[in-house]
Order: structure tokens, then C-alpha cells, then sequence
């Protein structure tokens, strides 16, 4: 009889709706009675066995259980929806008072501590930081600076051609000089940059190390500006209680020049091994800027004066972290990099 045929395709259907425990399961129920080539159609194509004065009822009980599963099964579908809702929503709750997972940042390296901690005490005097380029013309690393065609620092062996007149930066005046050349006065700026020296590498030597040169050119510039500015600076860098000494000394770019030492911050000018028993550390070189390198960039000198010096940047990290070998400047090793 159809009509318990219908009665069993239902229970059974029903029976696979109640024991499906996922959404896939529910769709297979739904293709396999409710589909194309599913049992309710199966039925639907045997009504032509079915007596014609049947078939009306028999078509109505067909539609019902089909209504019928279709109810459960979308039921179903929901339920079964919610709850992989709510079990996904469970699995991702995001507890707040888990302690925070470590952020590994890098940090500056001590050059580069370095160079901003100089750039930060000129800053703080009115001095601009001005950048240059690292390839020159020999003109303006060499010839505009007053160093004469047979300086030994032209030599071959000791500074980079790239051509016969181009070549690498020895020292960073080179920036200054264009600065000059621009004509607007006064200038008060710091030059920080890398260098180049045809050196062998050892622990105080590289052929590529970095140098922070100082200009400061105005009318009534004098000696007295130099000394006061760059003991000021000492004690900026190396503590209060340093003290600064001048050497007389040459450069051809300034007239009198001189390299500058200061009192050793480990025994303060005591002597100790720090600074091998001086109580003196040498630190830069400086001068007043020679009148001859004024006018080659128009610069009057009789109406302007000025004071340069340089510094060696690895040479005021060695010095400030007591570092003994400047190849580990530049190796980057983590475990060193990691105590400053
Ligand atoms: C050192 C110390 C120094 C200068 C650099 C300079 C720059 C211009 C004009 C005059 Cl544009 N001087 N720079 C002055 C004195 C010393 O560097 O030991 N150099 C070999």
C-alpha cells in the first residue's frame, strides 16, 4: 500500500534527520528523499500504477510528507547551524588577561647612539645637520680645502679614485664646502657622514668609517668661540666635570689649528689604564678656518671669520661604551649589538 510506504519513507527519513551530527549529513537526507533522484520521486513516477481515481490522494500524501520532511529538515539545518555557531564561538574567545606576548625589537647601534647624541648637543646650540653626497669631485674633497696637489692624503694609496677626479670622500668638509658656495651666511652646521681610507682593517682602522665635521662661520668669529663651543660639547658628551686641552697641531684647511684632548672620564684626569696613564684623551681635530679656503668658496675673509672641527664617530663609541676593538662596529653580532 502507498500510503505505508510513504508512512516508512518518512519515519526513515526522519530517523536520519535525528541522527545526522553535521550539516553535510542533513544535506545528504535532503538529496537522497527530497532530490531528483531521490524516494519521494521515486513514488511520484510510480503513480502510474496507482488506480486513477487513487492518484488524487495518493498525490496529496506524497506532497505531505514531503512537506513534512522538509519542515524537520530545516529545522534541523538551523539547529544544527546555531550550534556550530556557538561552538566556534567558544573555541576563539579571546582571553584578555593572558600576560602579553614579548615583542622582540631591535634597538639602535651604538654609532648610531652615538652620532645622535652628538647631533642632539649641536642641535641644542643652533647648529642644522647637513647630509652630502658619498662620491666627490676631487675639487671639492681636496683642492677647495687648501691640501696641495702632493699631500700624502691624495695618494693613491690612501684614498679611493673612482676616476681621476672623481673619487670617495675622505672627510665630510666636502659638504661644507657646497654649504659655503651657497653664499648664505651665517652657518653653524654639523656635517656627520661615512668616509672612505684606502686603510688596512685593524682594531682603530677601516677603510669606510664614519666623521662628524663642524662649521661655523659669521663676522667676528674667533679662537674664544672655538674653545667655548667645543668644551661645551665635552662636557655634553663626557660628563660635567671634563675639561678640554688644545694641542698645536697642522691641517692646510685651517690657521692655527690644533687637535683637542679631554680629561679621561674613568679617572678624571688621574691617569689610569683606561687612558694608558695620561689623564688626557684626544678626541678631534680643529681650527680657525685658513682665509685661502674662505675666498676659494666667496666667502670675504677680511669680513668673515670662522671655526671648523672633526670628529671621528666609531672613535667617540669606542671611547663612550668601551668598546676595545672597532671591527665589532661592524660585524653586527648580536650578542655584542645586545649590551648597549
Ligand atoms: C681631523 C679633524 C678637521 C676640519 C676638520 C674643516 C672644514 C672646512 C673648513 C675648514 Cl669646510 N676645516 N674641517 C677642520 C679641522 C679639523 O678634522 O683630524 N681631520 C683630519
Amino acid at each position: 500500500m502507498m500510503k505505508e510506504k510513504l508512512e516508512q519513507i518518512k519515519a526513515e527519513a526522519l530517523r536520519q534527520i535525528a541522527a545526522s551530527d553535521a550539516l553535510e549529513k542533513l544535506n545528504e537526507v535532503k538529496v537522497n528523499y527530497l532530490g531528483k533522484k531521490g524516494e519521494l520521486t521515486a513514488v511520484l513516477k510510480g503513480m502510474k500504477d496507482v488506480l486513477p481515481e487513487e492518484r488524487p490522494k495518493v498525490g496529496q500524501l506524497v506532497n505531505e510528507t514531503r512537506a513534512e520532511i522538509e519542515r524537520v529538515l530545516e529545522e534541523s539545518v538551523k539547529k544544527m547551524e546555531q550550534m556550530v555557531r556557538e561552538a566556534k564561538m567558544k573555541q576563539e574567545v579571546i582571553d584578555v588577561t593572558l600576560p602579553a606576548r614579548k615583542n622582540n625589537v631591535g634597538h639602535r647601534h651604538p654609532s648610531t647612539i652615538a652620532l645622535e647624541e652628538v647631533e642632539r648637543i649641536f642641535i641644542g646650540m643652533g647648529y642644522e645637520v647637513v647630509e652630502g653626497p658619498e662620491v666627490e669631485k676631487d675639487y671639492y674633497n681636496f683642492e677647495a680645502l687648501n691640501i696641495p696637489a702632493d699631500h700624502p692624503a691624495k695618494d693613491e694609496q690612501d684614498t679611493f679614485y673612482i676616476t681621476g677626479d672623481i673619487l670617495l670622500r675622505t672627510q665630510t668638509s666636502s659638504t661644507q664646502v657646497h654649504e659655503m658656495e651657497k653664499g648664505k651666511l651665517p652657518i653653524r652646521m654639523i656635517a656627520p657622514g661615512r668616509v672612505f681610507r684606502s686603510d688596512e682593517v685593524d682594531a682603530t682602522h677601516s677603510p669606510s668609517f664614519h666623521q662628524i665635521e663642524g662649521l661655523v662661520i659669521d663676522k667676528n668669529i674667533t679662537l674664544a668661540d672655538l674653545k667655548g663651543t667645543l668644551a661645551e660639547f665635552a662636557k655634553e658628551l663626557f660628563g660635567e666635570g671634563t675639561k678640554v686641552k688644545f694641542r698645536p697641531h697642522h691641517f692646510p684647511f685651517t690657521e692655527p689649528s690644533a687637535e683637542m684632548d679631554v680629561t679621561c672620564f674613568k679617572c678624571g684626569g688621574r691617569g689610569c689604564r683606561f687612558c694608558k696613564g695620561e689623564g688626557w684623551i684626544e678626541i678631534l681635530g680643529c681650527g680657525m678656518v685658513h682665509p685661502h679656503v674662505l675666498e676659494m668658496s666667496g666667502i670675504d675673509p677680511e669680513k668673515y671669520s670662522g671655526f671648523a672641527f672633526g670628529v671621528g664617530l666609531e672613535r667617540i663609541a669606542l671611547l663612550k661604551y668601551e668598546i676595545d676593538d672597532m671591527r665589532l662596529l661592524y660585524e653586527n653580532d648580536i650578542r655584542f649589538l645586545k649590551q648597549f
